[in-house]
């Protein structure tokens, strides 16, 4: 029995260790992607807390880190990197609560559950990195190349750390994989309620469209005459908004986070325009129309100015349910500790566990955001309501190892 056993001051105490690394000086928020000094810094002292556990730890080729009990056992953790301004809660939760729990069932002789941080689930290179390697949804080949804003390559980042891998662990060993995160959206704040149990997570696509026009002078070139990049982007994105309209649900979202001009001068019209083009929807058969209906608009965006467009990768996962079994451990948890505040949920947000499931039955919980704010310094949640979800997790560990 680990419920009874965890310690929420020690936990608590872990989550705000972590949020030093990184730390960015605007509240509680972190500096942390993945790679980064901060990153390997919080890897080494997550490393060493887990082998003061008792846990062996291994750490993979891409730095994906685990600390593993012996034999068969429950996976439970998240991500430790960040955004580029990330908040102090977002994965750094799953990782200390899963550190939490498996210290406290190896000190109480069991049930045996190990802990993952992964890599670069926050997509500085593409799109929960770490583990879609691990999960063998990309080869460690295929993500060496990938590269961030900088042009920087994985195989340049994560050669930082080398001295850190060990081996890469065999997914076998796990039964399942618990994932607890905050909502990183309104809905339990805005109810009062506790405890989010997750049913299903959406689908994710993600690439990144160039047009290229004519850079020229931006006094003398009338604009009768221009071929500005950054015009075309923004009557794509126009026209893109209308399109949408018949296809969407209020669910759907679409997302231009990242344009870079170039040169990106006041005095000259840019002559190039790349820019992410991000889409997420529950229903895969939605996320492929609206696929079409992007290139259709890129074309015709092109077409009607004289520009040339090109993409870059598309990265992407498709939409996945909870495993049903470990839900209800979850469910049967939270009216235990939180009765009549809790509800099951989607997740509009992706995780680690979208790649997981492909190895095994994977579920997920979430505890509240203050005002629904995440991927922001301001990101937060009261620590009551974090104990709350510790124990919920640790009252579902005991109730799938009685089978
Ligand atoms: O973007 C996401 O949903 C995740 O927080 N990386
Ligand atoms: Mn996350
Ligand atoms: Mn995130």
């Amino acid at each position: 029995m680990v419920f009874g056993v965890v310690d929420p001051e020690r936990f608590l105490k872990d989550l705000d260790s972590l949020r030093g690394f990184g730390a960015s000086g605007f509240g509680k928020g972190v500096v942390r992607p993945s790679y980064s000094d901060a990153d390997i810094a919080a890897r080494r002292w997550l490393a060493g807390q887990m082998a003061d556990a008792g846990l062996s730890v291994e750490v993979d080729p891409m730095g994906n880190l685990f600390g593993l009990a012996e034999g068969a056992s429950l996976l439970v953790g998240s991500h430790s990197d960040s955004q580029p301004e990330g908040g102090w809660l977002d994965g750094a939760l799953g990782v200390i609560a899963g550190l939490e729990i498996a210290r406290a069932c190896k000190a109480a002789g069991g049930p045996p559950v190990s802990v993952v941080s992964f890599q670069d689930e926050e997509g500085r290179f593409g799109v929960t990195t770490g583990s879609a390697v691990w999960s063998g949804k990309m080869t460690q080949a295929e993500a060496d190349v990938l590269i961030d804003h900088t042009g920087t390559s994985v195989a340049a980042a994560r050669a930082a750390m080398a001295d850190m891998v060990t081996s890469v662990v065999d997914p076998e060993r796990f039964t399942g994989f618990l994932e607890m995160h905050i909502e990183q959206g309104p809905t339990l704040d805005a109810a009062g309620e506790k405890i989010g149990v997750v049913t299903d997570i959406v689908g994710i696509r993600d690439m990144k469209i160039t047009f290229e026009g004519q850079q020229n002078h931006a006094g003398t070139t009338p604009m009768h005459l221009r071929r500005d990049a950054f015009q075309a982007v923004s009557a794509f994105n126009t026209r893109l908004n209308d399109r949408f309209r018949n296809v969407v649900t209020p669910q759907t979202v679409w997302t231009i986070g990242h344009v870079s001009l170039h040169p990106n001068a006041s005095s000259i019209v840019p002559g190039r325009a790349e820019f992410s083009m991000q889409w997420r929807d529950a229903d895969s058969e939605r996320l492929l129309r609206m696929e079409g209906i992007i290139r259709d608009t890129v074309q015709e965006t092109a077409r009607a100015g004289g520009f040339s467009a090109s993409y870059g990768p598309m990265l992407g996962l498709e939409p996945v349910a909870m495993d049903a079994r470990m839900q209800d451990a979850l469910c049967d948890a939270s009216e235990q500790m939180s009765p009549g505040r809790w509800r099951r949920m989607p997740s509009g947000a992706l995780h680690d566990a979208t790649n997981v499931s492909e190895l095994m039955p994977v579920a997920m919980l979430f505890v509240p955001s203050i005002d629904g704010i995440s991927h922001a310094f301001e990101e937060d949640t009261k620590p009551e309501d974090l104990v709350t979800g510790l124990h919920v997790l640790a009252r579902a560990v005991d109730r799938l190892a009685r089978g």
